[in-house]
């Protein structure tokens, strides 16, 4: 009789705690469907930039717009905060887990145990560099290497009839990141093919507009005669706009300013003359994930990789497309 008994309150206690997993969206947010709600925990990078800012924007308003509950976690830029949220949703048995990795290495561990407890993983944003492409469904995001082709095109066709070296000084992002590690190397390799482009300093300004600032003021005191600053995101160049004008000097004319995001902010000092070229990265992911997540939940194929739709700007370009700029 007590092994019945036993037998009945453990099958009760699991049918109540699956049920608590597909629940309707009380707990977390966003959704608000039935109990056959899809529960997605998902771990954010942090809140770093104008871009991390209108990307946590766009996924929580697309849950929201589909009716996945959505279990959103902020990392702070910590890797061992994004490991403790991915084992988190496990043991909540989430639906989908979705996230964008703060750096591209240590993360095989723990999405092998998403992957033992039979939970999807998307990534968006950025990418990892585990050997095992099975630990993840898709990668949703932008080329970066592209990006920083795209950077390095612009210099090489504005300094087409300089003779003498043109001296750079790069902002990197987060060390070790996957957005930082490939806009370095696209840039490296388009500026590469002339020897008349040197990197005379590169560091991390962590994608952040204070170290942006505060890196920049250090490259102005130690590398005389610099020509152009390539920052990796907006808020460093904007930082560094602050050191430069700081050193007495004008952004955009006496030192060439070359960004990546393209976010409100970097575009009105790209419309101001005080930034000189933006490549676009979007951030706009929220609709794309929400459909691939569904997709994937319902057993349908989906590619192992998309790639964001994004352009760049000039200044003039900048002017026209404020107005109805959606981040
Ligand atoms: C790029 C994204 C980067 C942005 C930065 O997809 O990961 O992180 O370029 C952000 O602004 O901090």
């Amino acid at each position: 009789m007590m092994k019945r008994i036993t037998a009945l309150v453990i099958a009760g206690l699991t049918a109540a705690a699956l049920t608590g997993c597909g629940s309707s969206g009380s707990e977390g947010g966003g959704g608000g469907g039935g109990d056959d709600a899809i529960v997605m925990g998902f771990s954010q990078v942090g809140a770093e930039s104008g871009w991390r800012t209108a990307n946590t924007k766009s996924v929580q308003s697309a849950a929201e717009k589909s009716k996945i509950t959505l279990r959103f976690s902020d990392a702070q830029q910590k890797q061992e905060n994004q490991i403790k949220a991915i084992r988190s949703f496990v043991q909540q048995k989430v639906d989908i887990i979705a996230f964008s990795p703060v750096v591209e290495s240590g993360w095989d561990t723990v999405l092998k145990e998403a992957q033992n407890a039979k939970i999807p993983v998307i990534l968006t944003d950025r990418a990892v560099d585990s050997k095992d492409t099975t630990l993840y469904k898709t990668f949703l995001g932008s080329d970066f290497v592209e990006e920083g082709k795209k950077a390095g095109q612009w210099l090489v066709e504005e300094y087409k009839d300089a003779k003498d070296t043109v001296n750079i000084v790069e902002l990197q992002g987060t060390t070790g990141s996957a957005p930082a590690n490939d806009r370095k190397a696209g840039f490296a390799e388009v500026i590469g093919a002339d020897p008349k482009f040197k990197i005379v300093a590169s560091q991390t300004g962590d994608f952040t507009r204070a170290k942006g600032k505060e890196v920049m003021e250090a490259f102005l005191k130690s590398t005389p005669d610099i020509d152009v600053l390539y920052a990796h995101n907006d808020d460093m160049g904007l930082g560094a706009i602050e050191a430069i004008e700081g050193a007495g000097k004008v952004p955009g004319k006496d030192i060439k300013i070359i960004t990546v995001d393209a976010v409100k902010d970097g575009m009105q000092a790209l419309a101001d003359g005080k930034i000189n070229f933006i490549v676009e990265c979007s951030p706009l992911l929220g609709p794309q994930l929400m459909d691939l997540a569904q997709k994937v939940l319902k057993g349908e194929n989906i590619p192992a990789r998309v790639v964001t739709e994004e352009t760049t700007f000039d200044q003039e370009q900048a002017k026209a497309a404020l107005p109805t700029r959606e981040y």
